[in-house]
């Protein structure tokens, strides 16, 4: 199925047009229909030949009914932009296709209406040359008659073959759906309707309702008037939901998958500094107060430029009433005073730190610079420290190995709070000599950790986890034993991966009796036969592997590793049965990322 949206100036034969394709009329109101004006959004829908369903959502045209317009054509990928051939390009015709620019809608047809009152060509070269300069691009047109029908079946076609042509969305993303209606139905209760833009809904699907984090159900689905147990994006819906008032959810509010979207009243966004049919706005030309339109939810906000981003400027928007954002999102920006829209504001960072020093909003620009969309590596050097879970709410997907659990840190960080921790146990030791060692809680908030289980990740060698303490590993190697093994780790803080050699070990009386009870002690790896290094030697290496080209040759990776040939070759195939590097032709090898 698909989902069109009309577009264009008030009265130039927009509801008359779905009316004539569907054969429904998309003005349900009484005094719609005596004023003959659009006030609320339409519904209708028809069977297109070579286009399957195709479901309209028919805007209102005044200059007073934008927000209603936005609020329908937020979630809506496919625009039928209307121009009547007697009127000719209008102030809404440009706000409209500024806002469609803004939202980024790239599939859709002009139709020149009211064709039999006047030439309709002066009208359609005019609407394309306007078109062409935005989102949609070179477009297809189309002149008819309403009244006498002539053209319909053109309209008809080409919609079809525009349609044909729009990428279908991935019907495993997260939802969400944005309500345009509510009511009640006698023995269902409430029932809410929108345009389902990505993903799925089925019935027994459980969503967050927006505003309160509240949990609802789905009970029942319809599409095109009938029920449906399931339904793909995209698609109009009908959802009724269980345990639900109908004054509790409305125009505006979104169903959501749950812990997919992060709800904000706070927002960093890049708007570019020549939005459509604007001249360039530089930072200080914002309006302070503007409204933010985003799916079918409105809402006014309030401005902070941060500062230019080349030919962009950044801003920091708070709005009236949070939102459930992610990155990326595009908020359509509107001063409804002028009658403008601004641009689109492309969501940067839904949970920005608060600006409270001076020069905060210069050092946020420097943070954002160059930023376009998702970043995590980026985001992760901004932040040192996230949680997976936190990080999907805001539409930034991890990549890479978390740290424990569900965290991904930051690498220089992580080392860091490995030190830091070293210090803590130490500090600890002199201040509590009868004390074994801190617990893993006052350790954690010694390091300012947000969780245990980040605490007992950095837990290694020689420290361990003993009772809920973290304790020096007490060692059972002969003392002798014990300070070679240390003389041997001493070496190998300098020179990670100059393992002793033979001669060495000779020297510090190591022999292979010596070794295996390191090993089985954890003081020491083994690599190979007669082969030690200090433990999580792994690692380490494959952290200094990630600077080598990839893939990369054995003298490579000897050059990255700071090593000999004679430690490089068994280190590497160590590596490979590790899983941590694989063959790549015959003597190169690459990072696996595992
Ligand atoms: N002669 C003629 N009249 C038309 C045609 N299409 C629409 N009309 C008339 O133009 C007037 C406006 O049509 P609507 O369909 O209500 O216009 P609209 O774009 O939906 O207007 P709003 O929803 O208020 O923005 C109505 O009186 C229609 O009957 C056409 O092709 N030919
Ligand atoms: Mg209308």
């Amino acid at each position: 199925m698909h989902v069109v949206a009309t577009a264009g100036h008030v009265d130039h034969g927009k509801s008359t047009l779905v009316r004539a394709l569907t054969g429904r009329d998309p003005d349900r109101y009484a005094e719609e229909k005596r004023r003959g004006l659009t006030i609320d959004l339409g519904f209708a829908w028809t069977d297109l030949p070579g286009a399957g369903p195709v479901a309209f959502v028919d805007v209102p045209g005044h200059e007073r009914f934008v927000p209603t317009m936005l609020a329908g054509v937020g979630p809506v990928p496919v625009a039928v932009f209307v121009v009547a051939a007697d009127g000719g390009w209008m102030p809404q015709s440009a706000e409209h296709l500024a806002a469609l620019d803004a939202l980024g809608v790239r599939h859709g047809v002009l139709v020149v209406t009211r064709a039999d009152l006047a030439d309709p060509a002066p009208a359609r070269e005019r609407a394309l040359a306007e078109l062409r300069t935005s989102s949609l691009g070179e477009v297809p047109a189309v002149a008819c008659s309403a009244v006498s029908g002539a053209g319909l079946e053109d309209v008809r076609r080409v919609l079809a073959g525009v349609l044909a042509a729009v990428p279908a969305p991935d019907p495993a993303a997260p939802v969400r759906f944005w309500v345009d209606r509510s009511f009640t139905v006698t023995g269902a209760g409430t029932v809410v309707t929108g345009t389902l833009s990505a993903g799925s809904l089925a019935v027994g699907d459980e969503l967050e309702l927006g505003d309160a984090r509240v949990h609802v159900h789905v009970r029942g689905l319809q599409s095109l008037e009938r029920a449906a147990e399931r339904v793909e994006a995209v698609a109009r819906v009908a959802v009724n939901l269980r345990g639900t008032d109908r004054h509790d959810v409305g125009r505006g509010d979104a169903l959501l998958t749950p812990g997919t979207h992060r709800r904000s009243d706070v927002l960093d966004v890049r708007l570019p500094r020549a939005g459509h049919g604007s001249e360039a706005t530089d930072a200080t030309d914002v309006p302070t107060h503007v409204v933010a339109h985003l799916g079918s939810a409105a809402v006014p906000v309030r401005v902070r430029p941060l500062g230019r981003d080349g030919d962009d400027v950044l801003l920091r928007l708070q709005l009236a009433t949070p939102l459930p954002l992610r990155v990326g999102d595009r908020l359509l920006l509107r001063d409804p005073a002028q009658h403008t829209v601004l641009g689109a504001g492309t969501a940067l960072d839904v949970d920005p730190p608060p600006l409270r020093r001076r020069g905060a909003a210069t050092a946020r620009v420097a943070d954002l610079a160059g930023v376009v969309g998702p970043d995590f590596p980026r985001e992760l050097r901004r932040r040192r420290l996230l949680s997976g879970r936190h990080l999907r709410t805001t539409g930034v997907t991890p990549t890479g190995r978390p740290v424990a659990g569900d965290w991904y840190a930051d690498p220089g960080f992580w080392a860091d709070r490995g030190r830091e921790l070293r210090r803590v146990v130490a500090g600890f030791a002199a201040a509590n000599p009868l004390q074994p060692g801190p617990t893993l809680e006052q350790t954690r908030r010694l390091l300012g950790l947000p969780a245990l289980e980040l605490v007992e990740a950095l837990v290694a060698p020689p420290l361990r986890v003993h009772d809920g303490r973290v304790v020096e590993r007490t060692s059972d190697l002969p003392p002798a034993v014990e300070r070679a093994v240390d003389l041997v780790l001493a070496d190998l803080r300098r020179d990670p991966f100059a393992a002793p050699d033979v001669e060495r070990l000779r020297e510090l009386r190591l022999g292979r009796a010596e070794l295996a009870a390191a090993v089985r002690a954890g003081r020491l790896e083994r690599v190979a036969e007669g082969l030690v290094l200090a433990p999580g030697y792994r690692d380490r290496a494959v952290q200094a592997l990630s600077g080598a080209p990839q893939p990369f040759s054995v003298s490579e990776a000897r050059r990255a590793l700071g090593t000999s040939r004679r430690v490089a070759v068994p280190l590497l195939e160590a590596l490979d049965a590790a899983g941590a590097t694989a063959r790549d032709g015959d003597d190169r090898r690459r990072l696996t990322g595992r």
